[in-house]
């Protein structure tokens, strides 16, 4: 006795055949689609727009993270990427690391730009900052020329606050324990530094006037980018430019040794100082440890140049 009757077995027209086969590629790739669309979003991004400059912020979420470095991991970096290192006495500030919880808090996806700060600037009639070396800054470019004062200002008038330097680090490294907001790996393409456009170290004066002042297209100049442009170096978080572009203004004053006795919780910084935190390297820099999420600068706070700016964040 055959097991099955193949005389009765029932098949699908062609053409039905032809079209399921369709449906089930269609479905196919709008599961790949839906997939990268996720990754590429770093998952789930919750965002909000400021209606007073029209600024992008996302949703950080509280959580707890090791803010800093121990000199056993600044030892190691320098060997794995090969810095001087004669460098490590500038890094010293970083240590030790130390376990932060942070609240949930909004912060801007971009650094503020230069449109946003000209909006500021005819809003309250403050002065407008000087042009950088290159010529007026470009719309989608970030602010320059911006001292701790201006930026405060700005925060003031957007109703935000300038990031504690705690909420910038937790912000950049996405709570983890990263060196850069990419992961581990220095690569000089996903953030703009002076080695990614120069493919070396900037030694000389003549180079950095030919670089800066006279190379040509204007694209190649070693200069501000459009705040996004790297989005390779996106933070977990979704913060762009956290390394690079410009360095940023935090609220903290500065001191070399506050992480040794920091609360635990939402720090805020010493109560007082001479000079105010600036993070994130910039595209004047060469070399990627001052794109390191931990690395720590800092400035007078009536000092402005043409590679600081700053991004703004929100309470709850
Ligand atoms: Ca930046
Ligand atoms: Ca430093």
């Amino acid at each position: 006795m055959p097991m099955f009757n193949e005389g009765r077995v029932r098949r699908l027209p062609v053409q039905r055949r032809w079209l399921y086969g369709v449906g089930l590629c269609a479905a196919g790739l709008v599961a790949v689609l839906a997939v990268w669309i996720a990754l590429r979003s770093g998952g789930e991004i919750k965002t909000k727009v400021n209606p007073k400059d029209g600024a992008v912020m996302v949703w950080i979420p509280a959580g707890d993270f090791m803010m800093g470095k121990d000199e056993s991991d600044l030892d190691r970096e320098i060997v794995r990427y090969g810095w001087d290192k004669s460098e490590k006495q500038f890094m010293l500030d970083e240590t030790p690391k130390h376990r932060v919880s942070m609240d949930g808090f909004w912060m801007y996806q971009y650094e503020v730009t230069a449109f946003q700060y000209r909006k500021f600037c005819k809003a309250t009639g403050r002065a407008a900052p000087p042009d950088p070396m290159w010529g007026r800054q470009p719309d989608k470019h970030p602010a320059v020329n911006v001292s701790w004062k201006d930026a405060k200002a700005y925060a003031d008038w957007a109703g935000c606050y300038l990031p504690t330097e705690a909420q910038w680090e937790y912000a950049a490294c996405g709570g983890q324990e990263r060196v850069f907001p990419w992961g581990d790996e220095w690569d000089r393409k996903k953030c703009n530094n002076a080695w990614y456009h120069r493919r070396t170290v900037l030694t000389t004066i003549s180079q950095w006037v030919w670089e800066v002042l006279f190379k040509q297209p204007r694209q190649e100049k070693v200069m501000t980018t459009r705040v996004g442009r790297f989005h390779e170096g996106v933070s977990p978080f979704g913060c762009e430019d956290m390394a690079g572009n410009v360095g940023e203004w935090c609220s903290d004053w500065y001191d070399e040794d506050y992480y040794k006795s920091a609360p635990a919780r939402n720090p805020k910084g010493p109560s007082s100082g001479a000079d105010r935190v600036c993070r994130g390297g910039s595209w004047y820099y060469a070399r990627g440890d001052y794109c390191r999420c931990s690395d720590r600068d800092h400035d007078y706070p009536d000092y402005g140049d043409s590679n600081g700016g700053f991004r703004c964040v929100q309470g709850p």
